[in-house]
């Protein structure tokens, strides 16, 4: 149970032994289960991807080409415990470069397709990437230009992969050879990938997840939502984010020899055929998808009878709308409240339908330490609202390479400090009420207000902002920067704060939805700026809370 890496704070051994010998821990690899669901069930379909032409992936299929394109990297040079910034949409070769890195120790670090340049360029340097896979093109962008100007800076990056017409790169077609005996078997107790935290500082956390940890989350999951070999889950959320990958997501399903059917956008028009076509099961959805699919629902010509359960989280789910959902689509609902960096609770399906529809869920683990503490971490009356804290066999002990954020995110006896104000009903189900850490969730999107402060501040005529979330019917909240101008300066736009933002290169969801000039911030006692007072400013009587 020896850390093997310095990078990241890991379970003690004594934790490590208890989950081990609790049945959490069973010493799998990814690698090795997809060698074994190859094994056990060579023709069953593991993947589909509708776009732009149906293509679909047998178990020995997947296999097969994640050792050739692991063994074309290892030729490439890249090794055990290497990092490789991924940024691919729902595609099949997603799913088929992540397990060649995972079956040569190499860690995917899981960018967002949305990610632009000052993202992409914080990862890559950060991690001392030595590899980065793209598109050429997705959704209007031009990736390739994107990559060379990261390649430029990034000293240690040496290759780029890319998915169609490589440009100056290498074609990820070509990567693929012979597998030539196995170099290098990683270890479960090994980190298996770096996946980002939602972030509420100026740039994103890296959260390291190990084999052992994580699988143990898909199986919990699995038994949870009733995950099997006849499953077919819909990847409707950009695959790469925490929940559609394992909550009970497509890793979920593979674990279980189940199919994964990926969608290349999660609006009714492109989903709804591809579930009445492929008979999807099962999907994963943010609220207010969840609001779009509930309207759709009803009117809809395709047949979505297959549809068996939905899971919905990432961010509240209004009450109202919960019960809206089971009778529009004609399915059950499930609540999720999770998180990358581990924790993940969940609406049983033997709950009655009261408790799915006001509360967030039960934790998949026994051995999930749940603490809900005042300010000072003094735990609360049973059923008070307080800062949810947490620990347990695949919740992180620290984030990667951040030792001095690690002392002020985690406790000393190791409880993450998830940033969450929750009550606990009597039968221990989570309600979340609201948040205390300095982040915004956009929808399920999660944006760093300080991130986007930095980069506004940049600009000549500005004194001080403060970027703050404000109530909004559809995402839940959407960002509204306030900006002080700096005397005499020239007097700028709101539209000119958005472009300053996304001219920076960051990812669209982060920019300011609006801009308001205002000549000071409400202050608190200790003349910091009172972010609570400027979100009820900002909504009168509809204040995010808390
Ligand atoms: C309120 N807030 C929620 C919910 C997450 C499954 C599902 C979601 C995530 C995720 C995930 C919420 N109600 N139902 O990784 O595996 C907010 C909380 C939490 C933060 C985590 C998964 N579900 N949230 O959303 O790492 O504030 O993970 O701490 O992106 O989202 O965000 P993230």
């Amino acid at each position: 149970t020896t850390p093997r890496t310095p990078d990241a704070p890991t379970w003690p051994r004594e934790f490590a032994e208890r989950y081990r010998a609790a049945g959490h821990w069973r010493g799998e690899t990814f690698g090795g289960f997809l060698r074994e669901r190859a094994a056990a069930h060579p023709d069953r379909v593991a993947v589909v991807d509708p776009a732009p032409e149906r293509r679909e992936w047998t178990y020995r299929e997947l296999d097969e080409r994640a050792s050739r394109m692991a063994a074309g990297f290892a030729a490439r040079g890249i090794s055990p415990g290497d990092r490789v910034v991924v940024q691919l949409p729902n595609t099949a070769e997603f799913i088929e470069v992540v397990f060649a890195l995972f079956r040569i120790g190499a860690l995917p670090v899981y960018a967002l397709p949305a990610h632009r340049e000052t993202e992409i360029g914080y990862f890559c340097s950060f991690t001392e990437a030595v590899a980065y896979v793209i598109p050429d093109r997705h959704a209007g962008f031009d990736h390739l230009s994107l990559a060379s100007k990261v390649k430029e800076r990034t000293p240690s990056l040496r290759h780029v992969f890319v998915v169609g017409s490589p440009g100056e790169h290498t074609a990820l077609s070509e990567v693929p050879c012979a597998p030539s005996g196995v170099a290098y078997e990683p270890q479960p107790h090994d980190l298996a990938f770096l996946q980002l935290s939602g972030g509420t500082t100026g740039v994103p956390k890296l959260i390291p997840r190990t084999h052992d940890d994580y699988i143990y989350s898909l199986r919990g999951s699995n038994e949870i939502c009733g995950v099997d070999g006849d499953t077919r889950f819909l990847v409707l959320l950009p695959a790469a984010h925490n929940f559609p990958m394992s909550s009970p997501g497509w890793l979920g399903a593979l674990y279980a020899g189940g199919t994964v059917v990926l969608c290349p956008s999660p609006d009714p028009a492109t989903a709804f055929p591809l579930v009445e076509r492929e008979r999807v099961t099962m999907t994963g959805m943010v609220p207010p998808l969840a609001l779009v699919w509930t309207e759709a629902g009803p009117g809809t010509e395709h047949d979505l009878s297959s549809l068996d359960l939905v899971l919905v989280g990432g961010a509240k789910y209004s009450e109202a709308a919960a019960r809206r959902l089971e009778p529009a689509l004609g399915c059950r609902l499930m609540q999720v409240f999770g998180m990358a960096e581990g924790l993940v609770n969940y609406t049983r399906l033997d709950d009655d339908h009261e408790t799915v529809v006001t509360t967030q869920g039960l934790p998949i683990s026994g051995d999930d330490e749940i603490r809900v503490v005042d300010d000072a971490d003094e735990d609360v009356p049973e059923g008070d609202f307080g800062h949810l804290l947490t620990r347990g066999p695949y919740t992180i002990r620290g984030y990667w390479r951040a030792p001095e954020h690690n002392s002020k995110a985690f406790t000393e006896d190791g409880f993450y400090r998830t940033g969450d104000i929750v009550r606990r009903t009597p039968t221990g189900h989570l309600v979340v009420e609201g948040r205390a850490k300095d982040q915004i969730n956009r929808g399920g999107e999660k944006v760093a207000p300080e991130e986007i402060e930095n980069i506004i501040l940049g600009h000549p005529s500005v004194h001080d902002v403060s970027v703050v979330g404000v109530a909004d019917e559809y995402l839940g909240e959407r960002t509204l920067a306030y900006v002080i101008l700096r005397e005499g300066a020239e007097p700028l736009k709101a539209l000119a704060v958005k472009r300053l933002v996304r001219e920076r290169g960051v990812a669209a969801y982060k920019i300011p939805d609006l801009v308001e000039f205002v000549d000071a911030f409400p202050q608190t006692g200790i003349g910091k700026v009172s972010k609570k007072g400027l979100r009820s400013d900002a909504a009168p009587g509809r204040t995010v809370p808390p």
